[in-house]
């Protein structure tokens, strides 16, 4: 079942989302074969890639497949993750990724699309960071990726809220780079793709690696970094965390004690 659409037109490839009866869910199948399309664009010498959905979608991704969340006794967002495999593949991959975004973005899809280079948003389009609402303790290099995208203090209200803001706060904020009306975004990401694609490849691709590298240097302690660990350990292992995920697959509201 092919749950992505990928083409190349010259030096410009299109990656669509497309598995709608999961709202694009950034399930293990289709982030494998996102990071696989990824890495062949790259291989066939992409400059640019434009990552979107399909034309007039409600929802751009739901997120992290819950159904695919451990309830319990193992981190949900370890190393081997699929959404952890997909951030580092589009911050590491040569060519710039445009995430043109129609709908709404959900958990651990605003982490993908934040770690885009650069993102395009149609008026309707919102983004909720979702771990507070489903009991989730979000891994350390994750809340990185939302504090190189915004200042802390929007960061802990899109944490600590989980209510979707919308794309001209996002743009207002400078977290996403333009807000196009709809009848217009294709041909703007076009426009820009094309700009990107007509300049020097080998000065983009490093200077996107140089913003990594500098974006990513916080010093971190290893005591700081195992006591967060530490911590995340009693999230994941805590009743809360159960509840939320059995909730959402129950369709109903989690109650949530604090334990
Ligand atoms: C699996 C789903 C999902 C889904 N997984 O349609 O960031 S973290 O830490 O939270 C991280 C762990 C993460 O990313 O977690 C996931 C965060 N995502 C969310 O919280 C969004 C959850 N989804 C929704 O709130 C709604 O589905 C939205 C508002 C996106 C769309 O609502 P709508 O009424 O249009 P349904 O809710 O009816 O969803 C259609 C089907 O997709 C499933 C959902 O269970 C339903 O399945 P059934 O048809 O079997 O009932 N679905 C939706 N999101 N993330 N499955």
């Amino acid at each position: 079942m092919n749950y992505i659409e990928m083409t190349q037109d010259g030096h410009i490839g299109t990656i669509t989302l497309d598995n709608p009866k999961k709202l694009n869910a950034l399930s293990h199948d289709l982030v494998n074969q996102l990071i696989a399309a990824l890495q062949a664009l790259e291989q066939a010498a992409a400059r640019v890639v434009i990552l979107r959905a399909r034309p007039g979608v409600k929802v751009w991704s739901a997120g992290h497949d819950v159904g695919e969340l451990p309830e319990g006794g193992r981190d949900p967002l370890g190393w081997d993750d699929p959404l952890r495999h997909l951030v580092r593949t589009i911050e590491t991959c040569r060519m710039p990724v445009i995430a043109m975004i129609e709908g709404g973005v959900w958990g651990g899809a605003v982490e993908a699309v934040l770690a885009c280079d650069i993102v395009i948003a149609a008026p309707g389009a919102t983004f909720a960071v979702t771990p507070a609402r489903l009991g989730v303790p979000y891994n350390v290099s994750g809340m990185m990726t939302f504090m190189s995208a915004a200042s802390l203090r929007v960061v802990k209200e899109l944490a600590f809220t989980a209510t979707p803001i919308s794309a001209a706060r996002a743009e207002r904020i400078g977290m996403i780079n333009h807000v196009v009306a709809d009848a217009e975004l294709e041909a703007f990401s076009r426009e820009m793709a094309t700009t990107i694609a007509n300049n020097a490849p080998l000065s983009i691709a490093v200077m996107k690696e140089q913003l990594r590298v500098l974006a990513g240097a916080k010093p971190v302690s290893p005591r700081g970094f195992e006591k967060v660990q530490g911590l995340r350990r009693i999230v994941y292992d805590s009743h809360d965390y159960h509840e939320g995920i059995r909730a959402f697959k129950e369709k109903r509201k989690p109650v949530y004690l604090g334990r």
